[in-house]
C-alpha cells in the first residue's frame, strides 16, 4: 500500500497537465506472444478510472505500424473484430481488456513478442493527455481456452477469430 502510494506520488510529479492519465490506473496488463510470421498481437489490461467521466481515443506503440481500438461482436455465433472509435471509462469503474472483448491490435508488428518480453504502449485519452505503459508480453493460449470453455456452458461454442 505504502509502495503503491510513493508510486502514484512519482507518477503524479510526471505528469503535470496531464489530468485524464493520472487519473487512470491500469493493471494486469499482458500483450499476446507473436512469433516467427504472427504480425499481428494485442494487448490486454484493466483500466479503472478514478477521475470524471473519460475515454481512450488512441493508442500507439513503436513495435506496430498500426495500433487500433478493438472490441468483438457475437456476429451470429460468430466472434469477429470490430474498430472502434474510443474506449470509455466511466467515473469510478473497472473496464476490462481482455481476450474475446475490447483489447488494443497491435498490427503489422517489426518485431517478434516473446514471453517474457516488455512491449511499451502509450494510450491516449479525451482530453489529450497520454500514460505509457510497459506491458509484459505472455503466451495466452491458455487464457483463450479457458473463454472458450465458458462458451460452453450455454452450449454453444463461437468461433473465436483473432489476429
Ligand atoms: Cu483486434
Amino acid at each position: 500500500m505504502k509502495l503503491l502510494f510513493i508510486l502514484l506520488l512519482l507518477f503524479q510529479s510526471f505528469s503535470t497537465q496531464a489530468e485524464v492519465a493520472k487519473n487512470v490506473l491500469v493493471e494486469q496488463s499482458f500483450a499476446r506472444a507473436a512469433i516467427q510470421q504472427q504480425r499481428n498481437s494485442a494487448a490486454y489490461m484493466n483500466v479503472t478510472n478514478i477521475g470524471g467521466k473519460a475515454s481512450i481515443v488512441y493508442a500507439k506503440s513503436p513495435v506496430a505500424k498500426i495500433v487500433e481500438l478493438h472490441t468483438h461482436i457475437n456476429d451470429r455465433g460468430i466472434m469477429r473484430m470490430r474498430k472502434i472509435n474510443q474506449i470509455e471509462l466511466p467515473n469510478q469503474k473497472m473496464v476490462q481488456l481482455k481476450p474475446g472483448g475490447l483489447h488494443i491490435m497491435m498490427l503489422g508488428l517489426n518485431r517478434d513478442l516473446k514471453s517474457g518480453d516488455f512491449v511499451a504502449v502509450t494510450l491516449g485519452f479525451d482530453d489529450g493527455s497520454e500514460k505509457l505503459l510497459q506491458v509484459p508480453v505472455q503466451n495466452t493460449m491458455k487464457k483463450m481456452k479457458k473463454s472458450m470453455k465458458a462458451y460452453k456452458k450455454d452450449g454453444s461454442l463461437p468461433k473465436l477469430i483473432t489476429h
